[in-house]
Order: structure tokens, then C-alpha cells, then sequence
């Protein structure tokens, strides 16, 4: 297979650093943290037989979905995969919903109904599980934006590799780009469908310069494992969607560490492949940054990371001693 060229996304660190300013990027590091330590400790409730169903973690690709929200704001329509619970923290969802959520309990996000899956909040319409099922509800929530002369909302939706073989991929493009709908398509390439390559099921790499160029719309490659790299695209991606009123498509370039989902021993991916990616670790990367940049400490970083890790022990806590939803109540709430 020819390797494959990228075009990057071209960022400055040391400018993007001024601008988002020291209290803020603290912020969003622990916001990295928060996303890790709850996957880890979600994961391993899995195992204990205490979380049904699935579970996707977004261990690896943290950066991507922390920048979205660092230079978008969460004011905007939000849509993501069944990889959800990292955007559902970052749009401030109590842990401890979340968790039990993930635990079935009747406290949950969708009072145990969703599961793992469909994390929401206000602007998060959902994670879901069918594969670009969601990518025609991206260019609805961008069109009832434009419709009610919301000039400063946009949809953003996020998608894997996998999702760019499906119909709903094109055909939301296509109509987005003809109605000109103010929306940002952003694949997520961890390189790997359930366990699938992405070379072996999408035709033509790089995905976002080689397709947007089809719908007449601009396309950027950016680096998933470099929150800094991710900010600026975004940031930029803002301004042309609320000025051009045209979606616009990116692609990540990303790895996940952990299988497909929990019952995925990634057999089809070597040691040293997995060790390779998970040398690019966006947060250890975002922390190195910050404690080169005199942003902070390492022993301030593990101050936090403690305190972190004990809101997502609490959230268990809370999760494991709050009531299973009373099954008279399943058919509350359902509209189809
Ligand atoms: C329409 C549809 N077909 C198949 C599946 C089963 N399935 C779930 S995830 C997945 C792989 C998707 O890979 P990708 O889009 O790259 O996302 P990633 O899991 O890598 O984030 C498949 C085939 C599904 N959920 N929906």
C-alpha cells in the first residue's frame, strides 16, 4: 500500500498557547484527564459485570472532540457515535450521570434507557449506534439553524472512518453542500472499522482532502494526537462555516488504544503497532507541552489527575447504589 499524503493542517503552538492562555489550557488538560480516568474506570466496571450492552472508549483520541469543544463553545448542535461519553463530559454532564447511565440505574443521563451508546445533554443530540446513521441529523440541525436565522450556530458532527462508506455519509454531503448548510463533518480515522483497516474499506486517502474536493467544499487533514493542532483548525473552521454557510469535512488522523469495543482483543493489530500509537498519547503529549511551557507542574498534573480519578471512584459509587428503573416506566417517554 503506497503511503499515504497528507496535507496538515498548519498551526503555531506557542501562538495558539497565548491565545487560549494558561487558567483556560489547565482547564482543558483536566478535561483530558476527566475523559481518561472515567473511560479507564468505566472499562474495568465493564469487566466486574456491573455495565450491559456495549462500550466504545475514546481513550486516544481525547484531543479531538477537547479542542472541538475548547475553540467551538457548546453552544453549537453537537452529534457523535456510539464513542460518546468523552463529548458527553466535555458538555459538562455530571459524571455521576453518566456513569449510571452506563450502569442502567434510573439516576442515569437517559435515566438507564440509553446506555453506553446514547449519551445527550441540551446541544449533544446523541451518541448513536448506527453506523452514519446519525449524519443526516447533523444536516437537519444545521438546516433548523439556518431556517431560524441563527447566524451564529453550526452542527458538528462526528464520525470513524468506517461511517465514510455508508450512503448517509455522501448523501448528507451532498445536500449540505446544496442547501449550504452550516455544518462540519469531522471523521475520526483511529485507522481501524470493528477490525477492518481503513485501507482495505474506504477507496481514496486522504479522506477529507480527496472527498471534500467532490462536493466543491474545503477539506483539512489535522493531527488527532495534538489538542494544539486540532484548536487551530477548528477555531478557523468556525469562522468559514458562519461566513461561507457551506459545510466543511476533516479528518483526524487518530488511534484508538482499546479494541473496537470492550469485548475487542484487537488481535489484528500488532504489539508494536499499539505501542507505536500509544507513544503519541494526546494527553501525555498535552501535559509534556504544558510543563515545557511552565504551565504547570508534574506533580501538579498527578494532583489532579488524583482528584480527578476520585470524582469518577464517587460517580461509581453513586452509580452502583442508585435504583434499577421500574420496568412500568419502559414505556414512558418513547416517541416512535
Ligand atoms: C449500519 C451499521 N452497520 C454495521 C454496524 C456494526 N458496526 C458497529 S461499529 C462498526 C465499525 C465502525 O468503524 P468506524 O466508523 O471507523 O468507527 P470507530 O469504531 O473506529 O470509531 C460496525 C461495522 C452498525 N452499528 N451500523
Amino acid at each position: 500500500m503506497a503511503k499515504i499524503k497528507y496535507h496538515l493542517f498548519e498551526s503555531n503552538k506557542e501562538e495558539i498557547i497565548q491565545e487560549i492562555g494558561k487558567d483556560r489550557l489547565i482547564e482543558v488538560l483536566k478535561k483530558m484527564l476527566l475523559i481518561r480516568n472515567f473511560e479507564t474506570r468505566a472499562e474495568s466496571a465493564y469487566q466486574h459485570g456491573k455495565i450491559g450492552g456495549f462500550f466504545h472508549s475514546y481513550i486516544g483520541q481525547e484531543a479531538i472532540g477537547t479542542a472541538a469543544v475548547e475553540a467551538l463553545g457548546i453552544d453549537h448542535w453537537y452529534l457523535t457515535t456510539y464513542r460518546c461519553h468523552g463529548l458527553a463530559l466535555l458538555h459538562d454532564e455530571p459524571p455521576k450521570e453518566l456513569m449510571a447511565e452506563l450502569y442502567g440505574k434510573v439516576t442515569g443521563n437517559a435515566k438507564g434507557r440509553g446506555g453506553s451508546m446514547h449519551l445527550f445533554s441540551k446541544n449533544l443530540l446523541g451518541g448513536f449506534g448506527i453506523v452514519g446513521g446519525h449524519l443526516p441529523l447533523v444536516a437537519g440541525a444545521a438546516f433548523s439553524a439556518k431556517y431560524q436565522g441563527q447566524k451564529d450556530k453550526i452542527a458538528i458532527g462526528f464520525l470513524g472512518d468506517g461511517a465514510v462508506v455508508q450512503g448517509t455519509f455522501h448523501e448528507t454531503l451532498n445536500l449540505a453542500t446544496l442547501w449550504s448548510l452550516p455544518s462540519v463533518f469531522v471523521v475520526e480515522n483511529n485507522q481501524w472499522g470493528m477490525g477492518t483497516a481503513v485501507s482495505r474499506a474506504v477507496c481514496h486517502q486522504p479522506i477529507a482532502e480527496s472527498f471534500a474536493k467532490a462536493y466543491g467544499i474545503k477539506g483539512y487533514t489535522i493531527d488527532g494526537m495534538d489538542f494544539f493542532n486540532c484548536f487551530a483548525c477548528f477555531k478557523q473552521v468556525l469562522e468559514e462555516v458562519r461566513s461561507s454557510s457551506k459545510p466543511v469535512l476533516i479528518e483526524a488522523l487518530t488511534e484508538r488504544f482499546k479494541g473496537h469495543s470492550v469485548s475487542d482483543p484487537g488481535l489484528y493489530r500488532s504489539k508494536d503497532e499499539l505501542q507505536k500509537a500509544m507513544e503519541k498519547d494526546p494527553l501525555h503529549r498535552l501535559a509534556g507541552e504544558l510543563i515545557d511551557a511552565k504551565i504547570i507542574t508534574q506533580e501538579e498534573v498527578d494532583h489532579f489527575n488524583q482528584e480527578i480519578k476520585q470524582i469518577v471512584i464517587d460517580a461509581m459509587a453513586f452509580a452502583d447504589e442508585s435504583p434499577l428503573p421500574d420496568p412500568l416506566t419502559l414505556e414512558e417517554d418513547v416517541y416512535a
